[in-house]
């Protein structure tokens, strides 16, 4: 089986499965699909929800009237196929009025006509009933540091997102915020790197409550970092408000893979971290169809998306369930009921104690936890042979 359905919760952006192949080197290589139609499509496959960028759907330059029919038309889709838009975000970084920057631009003007922007393209995802919104700063970033505003870019993002939340209160929106890292690409530098520096700065804003992270398996790969670790951290703050999957080369250019295509043991860890820990949110799949494809590759690519996310879901349960795993699992801990006592929750006598104790670092030093084992038993599990 491994067919999906809507309470799987899984989600395409309307610029995923809508990307037509163009690249830095190249021009599109499939035709553009409207709205509606993948909805349609994304629809029958058996996907939750769809996400989207303000001009994903409506175009920067159209009138009011074009935005009314085109939304209208959107939503009567949705409706016809049962999928919800539980995300929406804002395109900070195509159009070249955000080249050096959106919030973070050193121009006043850029930053209010970033901020307007995206106020409009609440407006829009609430229409459509988006209850995540999510900030990627694409173009927040940069490729000298001449211009000096490194502090000043932390201090205006930091204002931006201050108002912006403030607005989706004021609306009654009640929009949870969603902070997209991504070491680089398109800048040769974008603030805010890593899941964790997102954690840091999100405890300097006003509404800290509001704010989580959306990481991306991709970004965190690009630079070589795991990113099943990196999802650790987010859900040990209780900021897991979103995830992007894919997959993706280490030290490569921005790739958008398929989820499961490259880095499969990743993928299973992430898939079982996700499961075990019950994250419940809608799991997005923000990757493309290799520029080779026709649009047949595109739901192939989407289907496979889906579809290894579900292997990978019952191996996890398999996992769980399988005795010698377990056991294996259970021969890597030591526990020490002594221990646990004396080393959690100080005490000047705990203290002392602990001083006094004699380790034997040899024994210790010594011990082989099985992690060859226990990897083994994971990787034939991962390769069917359990
Ligand atoms: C780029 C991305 C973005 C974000 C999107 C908001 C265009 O690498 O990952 O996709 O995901 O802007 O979710
Ligand atoms: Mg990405
Ligand atoms: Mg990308
Ligand atoms: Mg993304």
């Amino acid at each position: 089986s491994y067919v999906p359905t809507p309470d799987d919760k899984f989600t395409f952006g309307l610029w995923t499965v809508g990307q037509t192949g163009r690249d830095p080197f190249g021009e599109p290589t499939r035709a553009p699909l409207s709205a509606p139609y993948i909805a349609q499509k994304l629809g029958e496959l058996g996907a939750y929800g769809i996400n989207l960028h303000d001009n994903d759907l409506v175009p920067i330059d159209a009138s009011a009237a074009e935005h009314d029919r085109i939304v209208a038309e959107f939503r009567q889709a949705l409706s016809d196929h049962g999928l919800v838009v539980p995300m929406a975000t804002t395109n900070l970084f195509s159009d070249p009025a955000f080249k050096d920057g959106a919030f973070t631009s050193a121009d006043a003007r850029v930053r209010a006509y970033a901020l307007q922007k995206t106020m409009r393209s609440m407006d829009l995802g609430h229409e459509l009933g988006a209850q995540t919104y999510v900030f990627w700063g694409g173009r927040e970033g940069a490729e000298v540091d001449a211009g000096g505003k490194l502090l000043d870019a932390i201090g205006w993002f930091r204002d931006s997102l201050n108002f912006l939340a403030d607005y989706s209160e004021a609306q009654g929106y009640g929009y949870r915020f969603a902070l997209e890292p991504k070491p680089n690409e398109p800048r040769g530098d974008i603030f805010f790197p890593t899941a964790g520096s997102m954690l840091g700065f999100i405890a300097t804003l006003e509404r800290p409550e509001r704010f989580g992270v959306n990481p991306e398996f991709a970004h965190d790969t690009m630079s070589g970092l795991n990113f099943a670790h990196a999802v650790a951290q987010v859900i040990d703050a209780g900021k897991l408000f979103h995830i992007d999957l894919n997959d993706q080369k280490p030290g490569r250019f921005d790739q958008d893979l398929r989820f499961g295509s490259e880095n499969i043991k990743t993928a299973f860890f992430l898939v079982k971290l996700l499961e075990d820990t019950g994250y419940a949110g809608p799991k997005h799949f923000d990757a493309h169809a290799l520029r080779t494809e026709d649009e047949a590759g595109v739901w192939a690519f989407a289907r496979g998306c889906m579809r290894t996310y579900l292997i990978l879901r019952e191996k996890a349960r398999q996992f769980n369930a399988d005795p010698e795993i377990q056991a294996a699992l259970a021969a890597y801990r030591v526990e020490d009921a002594e221990l646990a006592d004396l080393t959690r929750g100080f005490s000047p006598q705990k203290a002392e104690a602990l001083r006094d104790r004699t380790f034997d670092r040899a024994e210790l030093g010594g011990r082989g936890p099985g992690l060859e084992h226990l990897d083994q038993l994971t990787v034939d599990l991962l390769l069917g042979t359990r």
